[in-house]
Formats: structure tokens, C-alpha cells, sequence
């Protein structure tokens, strides 16, 4: 069982990629919605809760867990494969959402069968659209910068993008909102125009047909989920230890109100997602 993990369900929108990618594999998603959202908690906090979320998909029995939260990915995973898990399970793997955006900004075998136009190829310049949280941590220009260090990489924080998403407001208040923040990022960019873009939060992929509007033609606005289920397939063929017998296709946990989550769920996950409470 590969256990998945967001602050809450937006997560659910890279899940979607992984479940089609590895259909004959079993997923046990895990939704902190209890402690949601992340985007503006302490990094102290924020290393403690991943933890916890992290022990409990254990509990359920997976092996392999993936961090489909940008905010946990860059604020904790790190320390998380650093200290904590040599020591607690070293047996076991956590995988984040981050590197998968940078490697295929700087290239590396697998992006070899993704179509083109999928990908940055060689991109100058790369903005990424993010949580506070994200940007502050600095972790995506920390990653690029060792990989690809002539690649300018400018950021722009969304405070307020990801609860417009998920309040579903109207789209005329989200197309405003990702306007101003198109609109700032291009001021920050020496070069003009980025030659990439990465949505760097769960909840962006829903309106990506939003930034690619306001962005100037012909940018190409990565896709995360696809991007991180490519990444775990290639893993997964590398890693025959976490092949599992399967079971349930997909059992999803909330440490919320699972009857709310049920149904704010199926926009994420493009199809019904019953939820049900994950019992410390
Ligand atoms: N899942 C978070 C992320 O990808 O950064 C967004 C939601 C939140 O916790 N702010």
C-alpha cells in the first residue's frame, strides 16, 4: 500500500494522477483536516503534524508514503528522511512532490517519455506559484539552484489562492486574484517572460486554465500530478521492495468531519471520494 498525505484534500488532486498511473496498486490517502491548512503554521508545527500523518499511513500498513502537500514537502520533508525516519523506519520510504517539479526542470531519465510540450526542456527562467509558507522555506529555489544553478527562479506567493479554491468562489473573483499574482511575478522577472511555470500547491491544478490565460503565450505550465506520477512510477519500477499484493484500490482518511470532506472531496479527485475518520 502506498500511503498519500495532504494537510487536507487537495492532495486528492495528485492522488488522481498516481491511482491512474499505478492502477493495480492499493492507496490509502490520508487528509489533516483537523490541523488544516498548513499554509501559514510555524515550520515547527508543520515538521510535527507531517510526522504524526506520517506515522499513522504506517500504521495502516504502507511502506511508502508520499507527501502530496507542496507546504510539508518543502517545510519538512527533509529533516523527516535526515533524522526521523533513519532512526524510526528505516525500512520505509517518504517521497514529496517537490523534487519530481525539479527534475523535470533540469531533466532526468524519466522525463524522457513524457510528450513533448510536457516539460521545460531548457528553461532560463522558472516562477513558481505557491503557499506563504513554500516560498518562504525557499525549498523549490534551494532544489533548483543545486541541480541548475544558471536558472533564474523568481517566486510569488498566493496567500489567499487556495481557500478561494476551496470555498469554490466565483471565477471571477479567482481569475482577479490570479491575475494580481501573474501580474506581480512578471514584475520580479529580469528576463520577461518565464520559460516555465510550476503550480507549486495541491490546490492550483484546478485553475490552471487560469494562469495559463494570464500568463504571456506559449509558457509552459507544468503539470504537478502528472509530473509526480510519472516520478513514482520510474521509483516504483526501481524499487521492487515496495511492490505490495493489492487490496482496496483506494481507502480515504480525514482526521476531520468525513461526511464534509466526502463532500468537498469529488471536485479534487474528479469522481466520488467517501472519506472516512482516521481514529488515532
Ligand atoms: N496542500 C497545501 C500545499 O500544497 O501547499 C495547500 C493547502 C494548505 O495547507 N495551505
Amino acid at each position: 500500500m502506498i500511503g498519500v498525505f495532504d494537510s487536507g484534500h487537495g492532495g486528492l488532486t495528485v492522488l488522481r494522477a498516481l491511482v491512474d498511473a499505478l492502477p493495480g496498486r492499493s492507496f490509502v490517502y490520508l487528509g489533516d483536516h483537523a490541523h488544516a491548512p498548513y499554509g501559514n503554521r510555524t515550520p515547527e508545527e508543520i515538521y510535527g503534524l507531517t510526522v504524526a500523518a506520517v506515522e499513522r499511513l504506517f500504521a495502516q500498513g504502507c511502506r511508502l508514503v508520499v507527501l502530496a502537500c507542496n507546504t510539508a514537502s518543502a517545510l519538512a520533508l527533509r529533516r523527516l528522511q535526515q533524522t526521523w525516519l533513519p532512526c524510526h523506519h528505516p525500512d520505509r520510504r517518504v517521497l514529496g512532490v517537490l523534487v519530481p517539479m525539479v527534475e523535470a526542470i533540469t531533466g532526468v531519465p524519466w522525463m524522457a517519455d513524457i510528450p513533448a510540450g510536457r516539460h521545460a526542456g531548457e528553461p532560463r527562467s522558472v516562477a513558481i506559484f505557491a503557499t506563504r509558507r513554500t516560498v518562504q522555506s525557499q525549498a523549490y529555489p534551494r532544489e533548483i539552484g543545486k541541480r541548475a544553478p544558471e536558472v533564474e527562479v523568481v517566486q510569488q506567493a498566493c496567500p489567499d489562492l487556495a481557500r478561494l479554491i476551496e470555498e469554490d468562489a466565483p471565477e471571477a473573483e479567482i481569475r482577479r486574484a490570479v491575475r494580481r499574482y501573474t501580474a506581480s511575478l512578471m514584475d520580479k522577472l529580469e528576463h520577461g517572460t518565464p520559460s516555465a511555470v510550476m503550480l507549486g500547491c495541491t490546490h492550483y491544478p484546478l485553475v490552471a486554465g487560469e494562469f495559463a490565460a494570464a500568463l504571456p503565450a506559449g509558457v509552459d505550465v507544468l503539470d504537478q500530478p502528472a509530473l509526480c506520477a510519472r516520478s513514482l512510477v520510474h521509483y516504483l519500477a526501481r524499487h521492487p521492495e515496495f511492490d505490495d499484493d493489492g487490496g482496496a484500490p483506494v481507502t480515504f482518511l480525514t482526521t476531520g468531519d468525513a461526511a464534509k470532506v466526502t463532500r468537498l472531496a469529488t471536485r479534487f479527485f474528479g469522481r466520488p471520494a467517501p472519506f472516512a475518520r482516521s481514529i488515532p
